[in-house]
């Protein structure tokens, strides 16, 4: 009764604070990992093409890392509940512009280009890389930082490469694994287990998405994404 309407609002405010995790901070808990997020309104609120273009945000940002193909723009979609909302590029690689897209007026979401597109010539490896670290450097930077990882294949040269650029910059990191629907339970759990320890995180951390099957939702990474801005403010 009267649960639902507050969540998002006060209640993150008190999980993961171990210090004091009451039971009824477990139940609200409960009810935000097993209900929807609310999307009241998500727009495409500016974009950058160039680093000049990159614009100073007032609002928190989601920066989200992924290869080309990983399935970023979907899971965007997917998460503000707008298929038509974000750009999807028919052409893998092509996406080379910064997206972002605010959310309830209280975050931005920021659909970076992909990287590693094998066909790809050098040229934009290097562009790449200077569109992103101008946006990662340009004050006030991401919040967060959202580093999507398919599940079907281990991280490669490149997914390092990138969490060695947020870590440097000491932007933490959420690692989500997309494309959840494409395994069987057991071998996505399998697989979660490797990426964990792959990338030195604690066993549970990564969250199996999909833009397909709703029973793999994205509230657990919209819980911690609102969690994670509440703590820091
Ligand atoms: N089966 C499945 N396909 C997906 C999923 N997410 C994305 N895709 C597909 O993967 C391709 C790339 O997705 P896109 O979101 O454009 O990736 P991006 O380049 O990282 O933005 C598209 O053909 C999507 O339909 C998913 O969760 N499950
Ligand atoms: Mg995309």
């Amino acid at each position: 009764m009267g649960m639902k309407s507050v969540k998002f609002q006060g209640v993150a405010r008190n999980f993961y604070r171990p210090d004091h995790v009451t039971l009824v901070d477990c139940y609200l808990r409960h009810v935000v990992v097993h209900d929807s997020m609310k999307i009241i309104s998500a727009e495409l609120h500016d974009q950058a093409f160039t680093p000049e273009q990159i614009p100073e945000p007032e609002l928190p940002q989601i920066a989200v890392f992924g290869r080309s193909n990983v399935g970023k723009s979907s899971l965007l979609a997917t998460m503000m509940r707008r298929k038509k909302l974000v750009k999807i590029s028919s052409t893998p690689g092509k996406t080379r512009g910064i997206f972002y897209y605010r959310v309830n007026d209280i975050l931005l979401l920021v659909d970076l280009p992909g990287y590693g597109f094998s066909k790809a010539p050098k040229v934009m490896a290097a562009q790449w890389q200077s569109l992103v670290e101008a946006y990662l450097d340009k004050p006030p930077g991401p919040t967060l930082a959202m580093h999507l990882i398919d599940i079907r294949h281990p991280p490669t040269a490149d997914d390092h490469a990138v969490r060695n650029i947020l870590e440097e910059r000491q932007i933490p990191i959420l690692v989500v694994a997309t494309k959840g629907d494409k395994l069987s339970r057991s071998r996505r759990m399998k697989s979660l287990q490797v990426m964990a320890k792959e990338f030195d995180v604690p066993n549970g951390t990564i969250f199996p998405v999909s833009a397909k099957d709703a029973s793999l939702p994205t509230d657990p990474v919209w819980e911690s994404i609102l969690t994670f801005i509440d703590g820091v403010e």
